[in-house]
């Protein structure tokens, strides 16, 4: 018998996210075997048995369900961790916080801000401990460079640059909606590439470089009208396929973003660029166990980019994999969240992004659709 607290896990969801949440957890507990509490794959729900089955299997959950709704009510479970597309976070994360239990979310938090405001509002009330699984603030590279941002080594920040591209959706032959392609749906997904993937850059850009309160976004769609994917009838497409928006931050710096499905040739390019007055940061998801740094302040003759292969073992989360030199990659930025998060239930540091986190977020996504729509620029809501 463990004598360490445990939690016992109910994931909603076996598609893509509900894959890295499964590995999360189970490696969470091998890669950090000092983790005060301890996750127990307790159950996992969809709406398939034949796939929910085969899912508990593969990843070793204890038992299944195929109404999240009975996950929910069930008194052996501890936590409420919601892998299914966007159009369910908020119904779920509701009940469950209403039945006592922890919850965690994939991104975005909410469709709107309003879904947002309910979920932030409901795990508040219960005083339950919950996370949004904005996964990059944990590839070690990125998590290095918030502590150089902290330690003051830039100095005043003049510039804050992000991007995510992928060019999946170019064919007008993809379809909208069912499992594999509901992020094109916008009733299900709430907001195309904004909120999918600007969504990833706004988290990481408030969290090394504060609020952002104003900006001015562009968004197209490309293709106007998509299959339905399980009636085949045309029908037209409401998500943004790009946008694109300038931003200021609080702190006076200038922000410029984009996202896109469109950008042929690129399949998951995020890229980041912070540039201050003593030094700038850069880092890109391709190449995610480097981060470059340039310092003003080394001597002259030797002064330019670094290009630091962060797997040390005084490198962020780097001591818990192999030895140094040796990579790890996406699947671990999920370890560590869950790790995180596990600490913080035992008592640990207190544990972000949790859903207001993941609120502030998806306000400056709402002003970017409303200025994308407006044709001016937008304040962020506070
Ligand atoms: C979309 O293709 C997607 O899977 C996003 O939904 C994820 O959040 C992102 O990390 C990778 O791309």
């Amino acid at each position: 018998m463990d004598p360490r607290d445990s939690v016992r896990v109910g994931l909603v969801g076996c598609g893509f996210m509900g894959r890295t949440h499964s590995n999360a957890w189970r490696q969470a507990e091998r890669f950090f075997p000092d983790l005060p509490v301890r996750p127990i794959l307790q159950a996992v729900c969809a709406r398939n048995p034949d796939e929910v089955a085969g899912f508990a299997g593969q990843w070793g959950y204890e038992s299944t369900e195929t109404d999240w709704r009975a996950l929910v009510d069930r008194d052996d479970i501890d936590l409420i961790d919601i892998a299914s597309p966007n159009d369910t976070h908020a119904e779920i994360a509701v009940a469950a916080t209403a039945a006592g239990k922890l919850v965690s979310c994939e991104k975005p938090l909410g469709r709107t801000v309003a879904e947002a405001v309910a979920m932030v509002e409901a795990v508040e009330a219960a005083g339950v401990a919950n996370m949004v699984w904005y996964n990059y603030r944990r590839v070690p590279a990125v998590t290095l460079a918030k502590l150089l941002v902290d330690e003051g080594r830039l100095g005043r920040v003049f510039h804050y640059r992000a991007k995510f591209l992928q060019d999946w959706t170019i064919s007008k032959d993809v379809p909208q909606g069912g499992p594999a392609t509901w992020r094109l749906d916008v009733d299900v997904a709430g907001s195309g590439v904004t909120g999918d993937l600007l969504a990833h850059c706004i988290d990481t850009a408030l969290w090394l470089n504060g609020p952002i309160g104003r900006v001015s976004a562009m968004t197209e769609t490309f293709v106007k009208e998509r299959p339905d994917a399980v009636t085949g009838e045309l029908r037209p497409v409401g998500i943004d396929d790009a946008s694109a928006f300038l931003a200021r931050f609080d702190n006076g710096s200038l922000g410029t973003f984009e996202a896109t499905r469109y950008a042929r040739g690129h399949k998951a390019l995020y890229t980041l660029e912070i540039n201050g007055e003593h030094a700038s940061i850069a880092w890109d998801l391709h190449d995610l166990h480097r981060l470059q740094f340039f310092d003003h302040g080394d001597e002259g003759r030797l002064r330019g980019w670094r290009s630091i292969h962060v797997t040390d073992g005084d490198h962020p989360y780097m001591k818990r994999w192999w030895v140094p030199g040796l990579q790890i990659g996406y699947e671990h930025t999920f370890v560590h969240q869950a790790a995180d998060f596990l600490a913080s239930l035992g008592g640990g540091e207190p544990f972000h992004p949790t859903f207001r986190d993941a609120l502030a977020t998806d306000r400056v996504s709402d002003a970017v659709l409303a200025s994308a729509k407006s044709e001016r620029w937008e304040t962020v809501a506070s």
